[in-house]
Parts: structure tokens; C-alpha cells; sequence
């Protein structure tokens, strides 16, 4: 047996650092890493599962091609010849951007490039814009105070009091509990802003529970009473804020009662949080991408952020805003906030498709019509909104590559399935977005059956297209460990005081990171001072200045009773892990959630029998009384495949958030029936 350095690559907060045993080729205990400051505490649930899940009998092992609706084995030669044959079918028919290239978040690393230098090296193709998970908030963060960046994860535990804003800490990132923990010990409070109470609640001396949306009025409110009670940091603001008084004005609207209700959080409630805010130091808010699900999420965080702000809270020990950590995103282009964005840098490349829309948008494709799609990495037909319009988009194409690991139900919609590598089975170098370390993710094992990653397969089209190796230079590594090994090196090399050899021993802080961040009060903002009132905010997303509150789209007019949640699960990530035995015995068969008044008025019980549906799809299954989900609400967890009931993204609508090109998932509505 032997004992390797490697990490999660999954996209989670926590981004652990293991060490992983290995026996006759066999992947065994995984361990935390005690290099890593942040998840040395211990590995979850899901990381555990993954010496079953590289195992699995379910597992993708051969190239398949769909013949008369069946999926048959096909060899490499063959399936690489059909895929370059159809690849210059494209080409000459209706030009290289009819080809979609979409890839998502099932797997992290530098290696993620190669498919992109790919497509641009065949002679085009077409891109998605936006982002499922976080957009709206990392440019609400931008925007106000110039970067994505916030203090180490344990520098909470000098917080006098922490405030968990539409996160659920306990599931989503388990180990920024423990710093939570330790804060209390040392006489901190806890507050927790959610709909619902949640494992992360049950911690807190506080929840706040306002209805969906709403957060921006919330938050507008505290920081009326915070001004109106001198609980500010006047000193910090003259020095270092731009738009203070257009704030304070915007805020001087909304007075506990117009708070009260938009939010349903009463004015005492309002009062007794605006009073803590403001007499503990340091605070700090670390907020979830909850809130941010909604059209409104943009200027809703905006003014999330400037609670700590106008509270002198940003630079401080134990203080700030907790968002996003992009400080050990060096190689990457998220850095650059463009990125994301439909920008046509490129001649060649067309950037014309919304992430949130991806449905509508390749069925609404021109000039020319997207033809032929490529799947990487992502699950679109499960965990894209409107699924029934992401099916129906890519039935109406010609010809589909899906690479994944198992058979999902976007695969099941491919002609032509490539099995992919598990964590394993290549090595990468990953970065994180909670903590700061850069990571080696080691091959351990050799892919089995006729496994390729994604680099050699790339490697091997281009050389059927008639591509060169020295076309693929820097671009594509040759389908080796060591010209793997030799890319990554070339990569870390720019970096000093990062090199593979040191990460082979485990995780180093990115060049540059620190644990404090804006103590040097340097903002890079257009004024270069914290913005409260932002001119691009304006130009750029239309919306106004100041972080004004708009109700959320569920306010608008409908006759569907019920805002349908569907957040993250512990023991899932997204649609991934739940067709694990280590994980699946833990699952409850009862899944959709509803509070127990609504559901006595709709004459349901702990395991009846339910529909939710609205005007976009239904899906099915069992009940789940929940007596911490707020009353109007119903809760779906997102990821469920088709065979468990079917994603609740049948339910969800093709909103996009008010900046970022997000995807508004909780801001839609639904009712309830029961079946039997
Ligand atoms: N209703 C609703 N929908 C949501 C959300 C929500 O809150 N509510 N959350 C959204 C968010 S935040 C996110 S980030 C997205 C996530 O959605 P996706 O980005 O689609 O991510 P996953 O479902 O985690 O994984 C997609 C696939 O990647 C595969 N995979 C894993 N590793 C590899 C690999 O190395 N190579 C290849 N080729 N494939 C691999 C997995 O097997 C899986 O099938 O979902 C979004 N969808
Ligand atoms: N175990 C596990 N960990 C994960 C993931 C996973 O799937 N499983 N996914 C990873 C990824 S890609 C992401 S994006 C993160 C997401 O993880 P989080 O940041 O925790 O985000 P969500 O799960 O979307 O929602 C968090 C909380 O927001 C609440 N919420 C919903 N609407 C509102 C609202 O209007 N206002 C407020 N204040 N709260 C609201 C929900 O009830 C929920 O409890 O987790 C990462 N970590
Ligand atoms: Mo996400």
C-alpha cells in the first residue's frame, strides 16, 4: 500500500486536500491533508464515496455510439474518424460556429483548456456566456469593492460576530463550520439569514428568516437603522467610500415597516439585528450564492456589501465581506471579469449563448444555426433551467458528443457517449475560491477499461483533422503522463516559489495570497475607492447606481401559490454522487419539502404521494413535512437524474439575474398536489 498527495477537484468551497491510500491499483481510505489549513479537519461524505465511485459497474468504460436508440461499443479509431468526418461536415456546410461547445463545472483544473484550445484550433466555435452558479455576486463584489477576494477561512474565528447570509454552511461548506465553532467558543455570535432553518441555523443565536428575494430590502433596512443610530465608521467611509450619501438616501426609504413588508422579518427583529451589527467589531458577513439565485441578485448583494463597509469592517482582522476567494485563481481567465461576459475577442470564436438560457439560445441560434453540440464536464439537461426546453434543443441538432463518466441524462440524449476520467486518473493542478492554496490533483491510478481523459482525446481529433504537434504546442499536451506532467510544469513555472515537485508534498498558498486582504485599503475600482454608488453598474447592467431594491420575479403576478427552492444537498454535489450506494442509503425517499401548514390546506402527510408542476413542466415524488422551510416555499434539492422522479429544473425558468448572466433558479413558482 502507498499513501499520495492529491485534492477534491469537485466545485465546492471546501476544495480538500487529501491523502489518498492505494493498494494492487485500488483507491482506499482518503485522509485529510493536515497541510491544508482550512479542511484539515476531516473528509465528507462524498470524498470518502469516491473509491466506490471510480469503481463503480455503472461506469462509462468504452466509446458508445447510438445505433436505433441503443448505445453500442465502438473503438477509438473508429469513433475519433466519425467525430472529425462530422466535425468538417460542419465546417462546410454552415461554418465552424454552428458547433456548441459547452462545458461546466463537473471538474476542476488547468487541464479544463484543452478543450477550448481545441475548438479554436479546428477553426472555431461557438461558446456559452455566464454561469449557473455565482455570477450576479461575483460582479456585485467587483464592482463595489474592485475584487473578488476576502480574508483566510480561519480568520472568522476572530469575528465578534458572523453572519451566514443565504449559505448553508453545514452542507455546502462543512468545514468552514469548524471556524464558526471556534469563534463561538471565543464568545462570538452567529446569525443566519435563510428561509429556511437548516442544520447551519441550528448553530446560530439568531435566524432571520425573510421571504425569498427579499434580502436587498433586508439589508437596505439594517443599514437605515445603522445610520439613523450613528453605528457607522464615518472615518472609514470619508476616507475610503464613493457614494456614501447617495446610499444613505436609497436606504432612508426603506423604514422598519416598508421593511417589514417587503421581507416579513418584523421591525423588532429588524432592530435587534441592526443593534448587533452594529456595536460588535469586527463582523463578518459570509454569504452564499442563496439570495443570489433571483433576478434581483445583483443589486441584492451590492447592498449585502455595504453593511461591512459602511461599518469600517473591510481590511480588518476578523472582519469583511466572505464571498469569493479568487486569490489562487492565477491562471485563470476569471481574474478577468470580461471572461465571462459575450465578449468576441476572438475572430473565430462566437460567444452567443446564455448559460441560463441555453435551451431558448441554441434554438433560437442564427447565422448559423448551432448544429452540433459537445458536452464536457456538465449535466445541462438535469441542472441547466427549463429542462424540457434543453432537451427539446438538443433533439433538434444533428449530431452530439456527450463526455461523462456515467450515464446521465444528458448523455442519454447524445449520439455518441466518450467515457471520462475520474479524479484518479490524470493529474492536474487545481485552485479553489474559499481558501488560497494552489494543489496538485496526482494520477494515482491508470483509467480503466478504454478510458481517455479529455486531453488525449483532443490530442487524438487534432491529429485526424491533420493538425501538426507543433500546432498543439502549449495549447494540447501529448496523451502521456509525462507530457501531461511537462504542460503543468510549463504552467506553475511563471510562478515563484510554486513548482510540481513542492506540490507533490501538498498544498501551497498561491503566490501572493494573504490572510487579510484590503488592509492596504487599495481598491481597484474605477475611483479606486469602495463603491457604493457605481457608474459601470449603470452603464454596464442597466440597473441604477445605488443598490436600489426590485422584488424578485416571484413577486410578479401569478396564481401559483408556492416559491420553489431547490438549493444543495450535503451528500450530493449537484448530479453528481447520488447513484452511490455509500450515498444513496442515506438519501430520504421523501424530497419534496413542504411547511406543515401548507401542507394540511393541501391535505398532504410525511410520504404522500406528490406532483409539483407549473406551467413549464411536473415532477414527482414523496413528501417531506418540514417545519423549517417558511410557509409559501417548497424545497426541491437540485441534481435528482430522471429515474429518481426527474430535476427540478423542469420547474425552472430561463431568468437571467439582473448582472453577471446568472441563472435566477429560486425565482420561480409552483404548486402542489397530492396523487393519491
Ligand atoms: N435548480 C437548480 N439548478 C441548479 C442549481 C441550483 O441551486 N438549483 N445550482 C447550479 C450550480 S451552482 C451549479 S455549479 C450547476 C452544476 O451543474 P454542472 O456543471 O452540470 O455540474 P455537475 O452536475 O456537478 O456535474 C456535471 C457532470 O460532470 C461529470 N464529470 C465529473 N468529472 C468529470 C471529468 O473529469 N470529465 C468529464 N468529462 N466529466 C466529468 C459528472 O459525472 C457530471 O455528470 O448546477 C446548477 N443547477
Ligand atoms: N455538499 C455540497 N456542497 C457544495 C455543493 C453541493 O452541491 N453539495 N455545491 C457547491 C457549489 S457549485 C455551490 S454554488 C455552493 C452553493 O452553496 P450555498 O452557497 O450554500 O448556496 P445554495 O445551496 O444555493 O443556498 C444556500 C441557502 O440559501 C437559502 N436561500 C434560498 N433563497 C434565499 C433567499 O432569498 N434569501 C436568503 N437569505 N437565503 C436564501 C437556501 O435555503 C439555502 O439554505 O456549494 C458548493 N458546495
Ligand atoms: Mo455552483
Amino acid at each position: 500500500m502507498s499513501i499520495k498527495v492529491s485534492a477534491c477537484p469537485r466545485d465546492c468551497y471546501s476544495t480538500c486536500s487529501f491523502l489518498v491510500s492505494v493498494n494492487n491499483g485500488r483507491i482506499g481510505l482518503i485522509e485529510p491533508h493536515p497541510g491544508n489549513r482550512a479542511t484539515s479537519e476531516g473528509i465528507c461524505l462524498k470524498g470518502l464515496s469516491y473509491s466506490e465511485r471510480v469503481i463503480h459497474p455503472d461506469r462509462l468504460l468504452y466509446p458508445l455510439k447510438k445505433i436505433g436508440g441503443e448505445f453500442v461499443r465502438i473503438g477509438w479509431d473508429e469513433v475519433f474518424s466519425i467525430i472529425a468526418s462530422k466535425i468538417r461536415e460542419m465546417h462546410e456546410k454552415y461554418g465552424p460556429e454552428s458547433i456548441l461547445y459547452y462545458a461546466a463545472t463537473g471538474t476542476k483544473g488547468l487541464l479544463n483548456r484543452v478543450g477550448p484550445a481545441f475548438w479554436e484550433l479546428s477553426g472555431g466555435f461557438t461558446s456559452t456566456y455566464g454561469d449557473l452558479c455565482w455570477p450576479s455576486g461575483l460582479e456585485a463584489t467587483r464592482l463595489t469593492l474592485g475584487e473578488n477576494k476576502h480574508n483566510a477561512p480561519w480568520d472568522i474565528e476572530d469575528s465578534g460576530l458572523i453572519i451566514s447570509w443565504g449559505k448553508n454552511i453545514a452542507e455546502t461548506n462543512i468545514h468552514q463550520m469548524k471556524f464558526i465553532e471556534n469563534s463561538l467558543k471565543n464568545g462570538g455570535k452567529f446569525v443566519v439569514i435563510d428561509p429556511r432553518r437548516t442544520e447551519t441555523s441550528s448553530k446560530a443565536d439568531i435566524h432571520i428568516s425573510p421571504a425569498p428575494g427579499t434580502d436587498g430590502a433586508l439589508a437596505l433596512g439594517i443599514g437605515n437603522l445603522l445610520i439613523r443610530n450613528d453605528f457607522i465608521d464615518k472615518e472609514f467611509i470619508k476616507n475610503n467610500v464613493k457614494g456614501f450619501n447617495e446610499y444613505k438616501k436609497t436606504a432612508g426609504k426603506y423604514t422598519p415597516d416598508i421593511v417589514a413588508r417587503i421581507t416579513g422579518v418584523s421591525a423588532e427583529e429588524l432592530a435587534e439585528l441592526s443593534e448587533i451589527i452594529g456595536k460588535t467589531k469586527p463582523m463578518t458577513i459570509t454569504a452564499g450564492f442563496g439570495m443570489q439565485r433571483y433576478r434581483n441578485s445583483g443589486q441584492t448583494i451590492r447592498s449585502l456589501i455595504a453593511l461591512p463597509v459602511i461599518t469600517g469592517n473591510i481590511g480588518k482582522k476578523g472582519g469583511g465581506w466572505v464571498y469569493a476567494n479568487l486569490q489562487s485563481h492565477i491562471f485563470d481567465a476569471i481574474v478577468d471579469p470580461l471572461a465571462i461576459y459575450p465578449v468576441n475577442d476572438k475572430e473565430n470564436i462566437r460567444n452567443s449563448i446564455s448559460v441560463s438560457k441555453l435551451g431558448e439560445g441554441i434554438l433560437k441560434s442564427k447565422d448559423p444555426p448551432i448544429k452540433m453540440i459537445w458536452v464536457e464536464r456538465g449535466n445541462p439537461v438535469t441542472q441547466n433551467p427549463d429542462t424540457t426546453s434543453v432537451i427539446e434543443a438538443f433533439r433538434s441538432l444533428d449530431f452530439r458528443v456527450v463526455v461523462d463518466q456515467f450515464m446521465t441524462d444528458t448523455a442519454k440524449e447524445a449520439d455518441i457517449v466518450l467515457p471520462a476520467k475520474t479524479m484518479f486518473e490524470q493529474s492536474d493542478v487545481i485552485n479553489a475560491y474559499w481558501h488560497h492554496y494552489i494543489q496538485l490533483k496526482q494520477k494515482i491510478i491508470d483509467p480503466p477499461g478504454e478510458v481517455k481523459p479529455e486531453s488525449e482525446i483532443f490530442y487524438h481529433l487534432a491529429m485526424k483533422l491533420g493538425l501538426s504537434e507543433s500546432d498543439l504546442k502549449g495549447k494540447i499536451p501529448p496523451p502521456s503522463d509525462e507530457g501531461v506532467e511537462e504542460f503543468l510544469k510549463e504552467r506553475v513555472a511563471d510562478f515563484s516559489g510554486l513548482s510540481l515537485d513542492r506540490l507533490k508534498e501538498g498544498p501551497l498558498p498561491a503566490p501572493g495570497s494573504r490572510d487579510i486582504v484590503f488592509d492596504d485599503l487599495i481598491f481597484r475600482t474605477p475611483s479606486g475607492k469602495i463603491e457604493l454608488s457605481s457608474d459601470e453598474a449603470e452603464e454596464r447592467w442597466g440597473v441604477d447606481k445605488t443598490p436600489e431594491y426590485k422584488p424578485p420575479a416571484v413577486s410578479d403576478k401569478s396564481d401559483l401559490p408556492f416559491v420553489l427552492l431547490s438549493s444543495n444537498t450535503k451528500n450530493r454535489i449537484h448530479s453528481q454522487f447520488g447513484n452511490l450506494k455509500m450515498i444513496s442509503q442515506f438519501d430520504d425517499p421523501s424530497f419534496i419539502h413542504i411547511n406543515p401548514d401548507d401542507a394540511s390546506k393541501k391535505g398532504i402527510s410525511e410520504g404522500s404521494s406528490v406532483e409539483v408542476f407549473n406551467n413549464r413542466g411536473i415532477i414527482s415524488g414523496k413528501a417531506k413535512i418540514d417545519f423549517g422551510l417558511r410557509s409559501g416555499s417548497l424545497l426541491v434539492r437540485n441534481g435528482r437524474w430522471m429515474d429518481e422522479g426527474g430535476s427540478v429544473n423542469f420547474l425552472t425558468g430561463q431568468i437571467e439575474t439582473d448582472m453577471g448572466y446568472g441563472a435566477a433558479f429560486y425565482d420561480n413558482r409552483a404548486d402542489i398536489r397530492r396523487l393519491s
